[in-house]
């Protein structure tokens, strides 16, 4: 009997772990793009909501990165036509650089509803 206890609880786990993985995305969530090209970040200042996506793509022939300024996040290095994706649930200021281009600089705001 305590066995069988056991295992149903473990499944129960493990079901719940199921649910959680098939949840969808909030619906709200919103996915932004910022383009880098000659040498800058277009947008330069976005403003974004809690748990949306930004879209880092290069257009440039050299490679770029986007790069927190605490390293709380990094796009890697980004090729010519290449893009990440980083989504930001936390809310406040991200000042990000590329690590090649230190003069290269911008922001995201992430501010709540
Ligand atoms: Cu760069």
């Amino acid at each position: 009997m305590r066995r069988l206890t056991r295992r149903v609880t473990r499944l129960g786990g493990l079901l719940v772990g199921a649910a959680l993985a098939l949840a969808p995305a909030d619906p709200a969530a919103e996915t932004h793009r910022v383009v880098i090209e000659r040498f800058a970040f277009v947008p330069a200042e976005l403003s974004i909501r809690p748990g949306d996506t930004v879209r880092f793509v290069n257009r440039d022939l050299v490679p770029h990165t986007a790069t927190d300024g605490e390293g709380r996040w990094d796009t890697g290095t980004l090729s010519l036509g290449a893009a990440a994706r980083v989504t930001f649930e936390a809310a406040g200021t991200f000042p990000y650089v590329c690590i090649f281009h230190p003069s290269m600089r911008a922001r995201i705001r992430v501010v709540p509803e």
